[in-house]
């Protein structure tokens, strides 16, 4: 991509309404603008890293077994009487009424129309167990909308929602998505820690928050300090065996969320105990048959009696994501993409656009890179060398290759890794295998 042929609106000012960083930066780098208090336009940057953790939530879903379907935002009231929750949600719900004076919602989340699919075409016991999941905009009337898309009205979330016969089996699903759940943030590269976790609107007995940990979070959390050198390699997985000594080994350690401590029967010894504050990125639940009884979701079992299914659901905030990665990962200059979700793998940047070598070295370069198959901007504006600069740290591309008439004398440029600052001045081909070696090596920050 040409960046004079794109739109990245990049601010020079850091706006006032702003109070964490990663509002502040997706407003500068051009990523997300305001439409309405918590709702908010996805310009092209900001959409195409969201797209890319959709991708990967979607690929870790797939690869524990849910499926993938799509339902509307817009639910009929019914199925919310039906389950008593069309008068608990609140205010928080969006409701609406069509032009037959039918009530209507906005969906703040999915257990009642999801139930209504299962119930209309599963009949038997050996149906299950089944994980249906899609990834849809959400919306929720928060009172205190802020901090950009990481409290939104509207938000994009991934939740998926399991059925099976009895509570033994619903353990095994609730275990799938625990253990995708470390996959996943992982490959985003993120810490994201569970935590015990009151359950709220979406009801039920047990639940997990994966919480990463950042200074700005919301909710204060409580964890054992180990818990930093925890992390589960994609090998070590096999969703068709025992996945609970997994699970045991990442909660034995302790972590819970303010609403779960008790100084008085906290068994961690302050000196190993971090008190901090965290974001969540996810939450999964299993509430056994509180929808399912309702809603009349019920199988034939064995002996041909009828059991009302045993569920659990399981979001993640994927526009929250967003918010997250940029706070777990920036720097005073702007953004610090891990490689997994930046936008683009790698931008060449040339100074002085007009100048015949530097554009010919550029061209090259960016030719060259596109060929190998990679997602890559060629900075072609016309602005200072310095304002050039600046904006390419605060956009936060992995790899950057810059290109100037000085350096171009010498037939040298700068290969540049933005994680770290480190820059060489090497030949341009030099340069171009340099990136090429670092994508392939997947670092993850
Ligand atoms: N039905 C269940 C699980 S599918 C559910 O709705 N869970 S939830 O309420 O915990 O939301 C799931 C995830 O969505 C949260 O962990 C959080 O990451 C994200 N989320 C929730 N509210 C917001 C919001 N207002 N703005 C952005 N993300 C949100």
């Amino acid at each position: 991509m040409r960046l004079s042929q794109y739109f990245i609106p990049t601010l020079r000012e850091t706006p006032k309404e702003a109070q964490i960083v990663s509002h502040r930066l997706m407003l500068r780098a051009g990523m997300i603008q305001q439409s309405s208090a918590g709702i908010y336009n996805w310009l092209p940057l900001g959409l195409k890293v969201m797209r890319k953790i959709e991708q990967i939530v979607r690929e870790e879903q797939n690869r524990a077994g849910a499926i993938e379907v799509l339902m509307p935002t817009i639910q009929p009231a019914e199925l919310w009487q039906e389950s008593g929750r069309y008068d608990d949600y609140g205010l928080e719900m969006l409701r609406i009424k069509d032009r037959h004076d039918r009530d209507m919602l906005f969906g703040p989340t999915n257990e009642e129309q999801i139930t209504d699919i299962f119930r209309s075409h599963v009949k038997s016991y050996r149906a299950l167990p089944l994980n249906l999941y899609h990834i849809q905009w959400k919306f929720r009337d928060e009172v205190r909308p802020r901090f950009g898309i990481m409290r939104g009205r509207e938000f994009l979330m991934k939740d998926a929602y399991s059925f099976a016969i009895d509570a033994e089996a619903a353990r095994i699903e609730y275990n799938k998505m625990f253990v995708s759940y470390l996959l996943t943030f992982k490959r985003l590269g993120l810490t994201a820690i569970p935590m015990e976790a009151d359950t709220g609107p979406i009801g039920g007995d047990m639940s997990h928050e994966f919480v990463i940990l950042a200074d700005t979070g919301e909710s204060e959390v409580y964890c054992h300090k180990d818990w930093m050198n925890y992390s589960l390699d994609a090998g070590e997985v096999d969703y068709n065996a025992d996945l609970q000594p997994i699970v045991d080994r990442f909660t034995e350690l302790y972590a819970v969320t303010d609403e779960k401590y008790d100084a008085a029967d906290c068994p961690v010894p302050a000196e190993n105990l971090m008190t901090t504050r965290g974001i969540e990125v996810g939450h999964i639940f299993y509430f056994g048959s509180k929808y399912s009884t309702p809603l009349g979701a019920s199988v034939a079992d064995e002996t041909g009696k009828q059991c009302d299914v045993h569920m659990g659901s399981y979001g993640i905030g994927v526009s929250r994501l967003v918010g997250g990665i940029i706070e777990a990962s920036h720097d005073d200059k702007g953004i610090i993409w891990p490689q997994s979700v930046a936008p683009f793998d790698a931008v060449v940047i040339n100074l002085k656009p007009g100048n015949a070598d530097c554009d010919k070295v550029s061209e090259q370069l960016y030719q060259q890179l596109l060929a190998a198959g990679h997602d890559v901007l060629l900075d072609d504006s016309t602005d200072s060398p310095g304002a050039k600069l600046n904006a390419m740290d605060l956009i936060g591309i992995p790899y950057q290759i810059v290109i100037g008439p000085r350096g171009m004398k010498d037939g040298i440029v700068e290969f540049k890794i933005r994680k770290t600052g480190d820059s060489q001045e090497m030949s341009p081909d030099a340069a171009g295998q340099a990136v090429l070696d670092h994508l392939a090596g997947q670092d993850t920050i």
